[in-house]
């Protein structure tokens, strides 16, 4: 609370007023991770102290997409090229969203694991070598197959389709949110259990559990959608993702029009690696709830958004 009064203080010093937008609300959508949520606030917060108004509505991070399209909802601070580049360029074909530049970040999700797992299975991080340890990883719930605990289902990884492409002895268990992806994480940690798992950089995980992303072959921009490429010539899906993904801001093609400040500061705004991984831990670690998180960082880094504004 104490933060979120300095940061409001602070922010009444520096407001200039953005008097050529609309009044109506600019309708900002939260997601299901963390760094998604602060950023979210962080990015409002920043439209607040130039005099916008703003509301936050919790969608789908896939149909997110087409409610910006249709100017349902007003942007997307955080298109990660991984989960989100196929539903974010079939929704810019449509017509009505586009990109507004990309973070300074360079992002990777996939399978990957704590480092204790590559004791067991010394072979990693090389996807063959894995599969060959697929034993290691097997639950009750997977029989005498390896379980690889994937995120939420809308994150819409595709890694089902990975395992049969790839002809793996996995299968694929989908946790309900990402504070059970790391639970998980936590509890194999105690026993030192080999574990592998959906995970991403920039993320706070990194800095908890040193640990390593697995390498399938790698990404070649059509292997979702064309068999012919990727190793497997007669199926999609059989390449891991980008190694060095893209992080896109998104809006509203009537964004630029109707808030033409906050457009602008949007198209200022770019967050680094660290940044991001900070803003995560200020909630998965360090418990703040993602409005305060965002206070905080504000607070703590007037100078880099101070800049956005101007
Ligand atoms: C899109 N995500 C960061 C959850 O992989």
């Amino acid at each position: 609370m104490t933060v979120l009064m300095a940061s409001a203080a602070i922010i009444a010093m520096t407001a200039p007023v953005a008097s050529a937008d609309s009044p109506d609300p600019i309708v900002i959508p939260i997601h299901n991770w963390s760094s998604q949520n602060v950023m979210s606030h962080v990015v409002g917060q920043i439209f607040d102290s130039i005099g916008n108004s703003v509301e936050y509505v919790s969608t789908d991070s896939q149909a997110v997409y087409e409610s910006i399209r249709l100017g349902d909802v007003a942007l997307e601070v955080e298109v990660w090229e991984g989960a989100y580049g196929a539903s974010f360029d079939a929704a810019v074909e449509k017509g009505g969203v586009h990109a507004v530049g990309e973070h300074d970040a360079v992002t990777r999700e996939d399978w990957w694991y704590p480092l204790w797992t590559k004791e067991a299975c010394p072979g990693l991080p090389d996807w063959q070598a894995l599969n060959a340890c697929a034993a290691l990883f097997a639950t009750p719930e997977t029989g005498d197959k390896g379980r690889f605990l994937g995120g939420p289902v809308d994150w819409l990884k595709h890694d089902q389709e990975r395992v049969d492409a790839l002809g793996m002895d996995f299968v694929v268990i989908n946790a309900g949110s990402a504070a059970a992806l790391w639970a998980s994480l936590a509890a194999a940690e105690r026993t030192r259990k080999p574990i592998v798992l959906f995970n991403w950089t920039p993320n706070f995980a990194e800095a908890v559990w040193p640990g390593e992303f697995v390498e399938f072959p790698e990404w070649v921009a059509g292997c979702n959608t064309d068999p012919s490429i990727g190793p497997n010539p007669d199926v999609t899906y059989d390449c891991g993702n980008p190694a060095d993904g893209y992080l896109k801001k998104a809006a509203w093609d009537g964004m630029k029009d109707k808030w033409p400040t906050a457009y602008a500061v949007l198209s200022n705004v770019s967050f680094t690696n660290p940044q991001i991984a900070e803003m995560a831990r200020l909630v998965d670690i360090d418990g703040m709830e993602p409005e305060d998180a965002a206070a905080h960082w504000l607070d703590q880094n007037v100078d880099i958004w101070t800049a956005w504004t101007n």
